[in-house]
């Protein structure tokens, strides 16, 4: 069934109200589960802090971690083994390319560029995969998040494409590595939303727009869409899929 009672759930990346991971926190926590955040900048920390006053399990934990730093990943997982003893899963939920470099042309991308954004949004997944393994020995559920510019040239997404197509990747070989321990990954691959993030891609209401012409369903996804769906690759009622790139966007990739 549905229910999360009795289990543990990490979630790195909420920002603020708006981030698509305190939509997931949400709906976790509904089905009851005790959740464990994590968050790159002092800021995002105060207001997950905050925010978190609001759900109905209210023995959160709380860690700074900049995945960006090997030590760092290494200290928050020993961290969460210690306080929290078993986890039964993680939803991966960032992020990050240099601001300039999500809009023009692809081909000015710069190497660092290139290799910031490889670093945060794609080899993140597997630095954290491996140390949250550590912790999940009754097997469970690993998710992250991307969008469609992975698979397909996205006006503006640029950088973060090649970054995403990247992740897509490094999904399915994690879901082999992890499949005999019980942990299952998947991505969900979102519609566009509007957070701080979206904010960085250059003409981002249009891209709304287009997703209300021609989308099947004729509208935006919101944060509880993609909650809900990542409640249900928690949950063991998704324990046949594993490697899968969900998508939950209205249907728009399947339009020409
Ligand atoms: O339309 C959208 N918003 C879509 C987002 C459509 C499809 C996919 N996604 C993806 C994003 O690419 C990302 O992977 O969903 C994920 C979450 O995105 P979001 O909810 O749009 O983003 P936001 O609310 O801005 O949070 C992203 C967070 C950062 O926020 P702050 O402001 O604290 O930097 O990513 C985190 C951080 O919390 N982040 C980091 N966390 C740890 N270490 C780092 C880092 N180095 N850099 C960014």
């Amino acid at each position: 069934n549905l229910s999360l009672e009795g289990r543990t759930y990490v979630v790195m990346g909420v920002a603020n109200k708006r981030s698509i991971a305190w939509g997931i926190a949400q709906a976790l926590d509904k089905a009851g589960a005790r959740l464990i955040f994590t968050y790159a900048r002092e800021r995002s920390g105060s207001n997950i802090k905050k925010l978190a006053e609001t759900l109905e399990n209210k023995n959160s934990l709380f860690y700074q971690c900049d995945v960006a730093s090997d030590e760092d990943i290494e200290k928050t997982f020993s961290a969460i083994k210690e306080d929290a003893g078993v986890i039964h899963g993680l939803a991966h939920c960032i992020a990050f390319a240099k601001t300039e470099e999500l809009g023009g042309e692809f081909i000015k991308t710069t190497r660092d560029g290139f290799l910031l954004a490889q670093n945060i949004s794609a080899y993140s997944l597997t630095a954290v995969a491996k140390a949250a393994r550590e912790s999940m020995s009754e097997g469970g559920s690993i998710i992250t998040l991307t969008y469609l510019g992975g698979e397909r040239v996205v006006r503006n997404y640029n950088v973060m494409g090649a970054a995403k197509a990247s992740l897509e990747a490094s999904v399915k070989y994690l879901a082999n590595d992890l499949g005999k321990d019980g942990i299952r990954v998947n991505a969900i691959s979102a519609g566009p939303i509007k957070t701080v993030s979206a904010k960085g891609i250059s003409d981002f209401n249009s891209v709304i727009k287009m997703i209300e012409e021609k989308s099947p369903l004729r509208r935006p996804v919101d944060q509880e869409d993609v909650g809900n769906t990542a409640l249900f690759l928690m949950s063991d009622l998704s324990k046949g899929i594993t490697g899968e790139n969900l998508h939950v966007d209205s249907g728009y990739h399947i339009i020409g």
